[in-house]
């Protein structure tokens, strides 16, 4: 089951902190099995801090008594645990299924060692089949939008319950269908040349190490 794949990853990953760390908790269904992994080492009394990527992650770890401190306050973290969409070969991500690609991406930069975990219908030779999720303001949008569509995607305004989805930081999320990408770092530079776009779900030699639990109760590391 793709639950118990999630599961394993997670738990395998949260093995990696030790007393004393700062750790990153992600956002989405694979990091929320690492939250719940840590609370339960935190009951037993392993002594961390943590900084959260979104506020459904920061409100499942205060509920869990996970001691979260404000970003502000952490030179660094020591590891963050977080889930991706889509994983390559080299470790190149597509992140931002769950809407939360721009706190992701903060906390992973400043991040000593980014973890991600994952089952195993995220592993991919190429990028891109998973639509790229990046982070618009709303001014102008449409504008932006256009934009997008010029670099060769369809650019699609995300929906929840009928409305625009907004991000935690009040933002639009516009899932980008390229296809397979061919030139990660490219289209990451060509993203940031556009005004309205805040951040894009390409996260490009950021991540340490993969972790990806399969059906059969294995793990493989990356
Ligand atoms: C976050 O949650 C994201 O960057 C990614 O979009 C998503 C993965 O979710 P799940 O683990 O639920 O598939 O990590």
């Amino acid at each position: 089951m793709q639950v118990e794949s999630k599961r394993l990853a997670a738990v395998e990953a949260v093995k990696e902190i030790k007393d004393g760390m700062v750790v990153g908790l992600g956002t989405g269904s694979t990091a929320y099995y690492a939250i719940v992994e840590i609370g339960r080492r935190v009951a037993e009394g392993l002594r961390i801090r943590a900084v959260a990527t979104s506020v459904q992650s920061e409100e499942l770890a205060v509920s869990l008594h996970i001691p979260i401190v404000p970003f502000a306050e952490v030179e660094t973290i020591d590891v963050t645990i977080d889930g991706a969409d889509e994983a390559d070969g080299a470790l190149h991500l597509i992140k931002g299924g769950g809407g939360a690609l721009l706190r992701e991406k903060i906390v992973a930069a400043s991040s000593k060692r980014l973890i991600i975990v994952a089952d195993a219908s995220k592993t991919v030779v190429r990028l891109g089949r998973f639509p790229l999720p990046v982070e618009v303001v709303p001014f102008a949008h449409e504008l932006t939008l256009r934009k997008l569509a010029a670099l060769g995607c369809e650019p699609v305004i995300r929906q929840k319950d009928g409305t625009q989805f907004r991000t935690d930081n009040g933002n639009l999320i516009v899932d980008c269908h390229f296809g397979a990408i061919h030139d990660v770092e490219g289209l990451g530079l060509s993203l940031h040349g556009i005004p309205g776009v805040v951040e894009h779900g390409l996260f490009i030699g950021m991540a340490d190490k993969l972790i990806v639990g399969h059906e059969d109760g294995s793990i493989r590391v990356l």
